[in-house]
């Protein structure tokens, strides 16, 4: 059984509302926080290991240690609630259920870091989220948990909650910071990183729903005894939204120790393949991470078994290995077809691109050409290797990480499946008419 940390209470009737929350133990973490100074939470932060849950995994302790601080410049800390990843959906839940869990997380944060106006930017698709949000910022005001003189400790701190407009893009960090400015979402060159550059040229830090939520736990249990659970470099427990081809789709809480293959197949998590099929592959992190097919998903090349944590996912780099990403975990059973896959990514991160560099404005809407092309029967060996060779060019020549992000997936399903690419272009009639899994897995 894995330990719960952020869903402990998920289960409990109205957790959503204030005064359930609090009789669950909720803010006693804050009025906790509020007696420390912020050096001191930085140092549980930095302690507990705790690294960024939106996708990159970067140490959540260092990032805050960043922060500029210079004399009468105010600093800004953003949530960033712009979920869009294909295949990730664990903020949401987090939002929707336990609201207070991250208002609460953003005020310890906020104090810490000496933010007296701190944001959430979410996705405009979750339309009846920020309702909800902002239903817990007016009960935590009217608590005295939030806006001036907190708990009359002399620290002031309002939220206020900003919809994006529906642009994948706007979660990149710094076109995010863009929009929250009222601009378009277009990317910013780094360095200068948002710590000492960020929203309106203020130091600013943008942190990932989850990881905030997390410094509740945190400051609750310490940071040290956080880094207990799980393993490694990846401590804590991590939230894990599955979808695809199984049993049980949903969000799950792992203390990362467990195996994938422990994931996918006990009933505590995805209970197995849907209709008795086989496993043919995953997408671990959320569609930007490399496919794996299943041999490699379960075991690394060494033969060990593949674990549900940052290092072993990865173990084996790029070729053999995939990554933890966002915790979007998408299971693609024996009937689905890697091109047909591949090229809806492709389509996605397509039309995603802001256009402002031109390996990604030109290098996208071409790899969605020839993908389409060779999946209804129209593509030659050739269109592999173009493929091949247009997926190299975009990755690492870009503003942002969505050229890396449109690249991998490109790369790894060829990498994995080039027989697959070469099926459709051996058999152009079944092509046309059939899907490649259920012909031929
Ligand atoms: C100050 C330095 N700050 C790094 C900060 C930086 C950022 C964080 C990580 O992309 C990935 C992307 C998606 N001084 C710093 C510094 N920082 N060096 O650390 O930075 P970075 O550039 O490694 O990543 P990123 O730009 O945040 C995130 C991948 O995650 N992804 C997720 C996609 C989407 C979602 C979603 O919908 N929720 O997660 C999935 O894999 O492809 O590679 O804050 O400022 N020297
Ligand atoms: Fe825009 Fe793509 Fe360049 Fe990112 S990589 S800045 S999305 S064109």
């Amino acid at each position: 059984m894995s330990k719960k940390l952020l869903l402990k209470d998920a289960h409990v009737e109205g957790i959503r509302y204030f005064d359930v929350y609090r009789k669950q133990g909720g803010y006693e973490a804050l009025e906790k926080a509020l007696k420390m100074t912020p050096e001191e939470i930085l140092e549980e932060v930095k302690t507990s290991g705790l690294r960024g849950r939106g996708g990159a995994g970067f140490p959540t302790g260092l990032k805050w240690s960043f922060l500029a601080k210079p004399e009468g410049v105010p600093r800004h800390l953003v949530v960033n609630a712009d979920e869009s990843e294909p295949g990730t959906f664990k903020d949401r839940y987090l939002m929707e259920f336990l609201p207070h869990l991250l208002i609460e997380g953003m005020l310890i944060s906020s104090y810490c870091l000496g933010s007296n106006t701190s944001y959430i930017y979410i996705r405009g698709e979750y339309s009846w989220i920020p309702d909800i949000l902002e239903e817990a910022i007016e009960e935590a005001r009217n608590a005295g948990f939030l806006g001036k003189n907190i708990l009359g400790t002399g620290f002031d701190c309002e939220i206020y909650v900003q919809r994006g407009a529906g642009a994948y893009i706007c979660g990149e960090e710094t076109a995010l910071l863009e929009s929250l400015e009222g601009k378009r979402g277009n990317p910013r060159l780094k360095p200068p990183f948002p710590a000492v550059k960020g929203l309106w040229e203020r130091p600013t830090v943008v942190n990932n729903v989850e990881s905030i939520a997390a410094v509740v736990p945190i400051i609750n249990i310490t940071g040290a005894e956080y880094a207990k659970i799980g393993v490694g470099k990846s401590t804590g427990t991590k939230l894990i939204s599955a979808c695809g081809n199984i049993n049980k789709p949903g969000v799950y809480e792992i203390d990362m120790t467990i195996t994938v293959e422990e994931f996918i197949y006990s009933d505590e998590y995805c209970g197995g393949i849907k209709d008795g099929k086989r496993l043919k592959a995953c997408i671990p992190g959320g569609s930007s991470v490399p496919i794996v097919p299943a041999n490699l998903l379960l075991r690394t090349i060494n033969g060990e078994p593949r674990y549900m944590n940052y290092e072993s996912l990865a173990d084996g780099g790029f070729a053999t290995g995939t990554m933890m990403g966002s915790g979007g975990f998408i299971v693609l059973d024996e009937d689905q077809c890697v091109v047909e896959h591949t090229m809806t990514l492709a389509r996605f991160y397509a039309h995603e691109s802001c256009g402002q560099c031109t390996p990604c404005r030109e290098g996208t809407p071409w790899m969605y050409k020839i993908l389409k092309k060779i999946e209804n029967g129209e593509g030659t060996m050739a269109d592999i290797d173009l493929l091949w060779d247009i997926q190299r060019k975009i990755e690492g020549n870009t503003i942002c990480p969505l050229g890396d992000a449109a690249a991998w997936p490109v790369a790894a399903a060829i990498r994995h499946f080039r027989d697959e690419f070469e099926w459709h272009v051996k058999n152009p009639e079944l092509a046309k008419t059939q899907n490649y899994g259920l012909a031929n897995y």
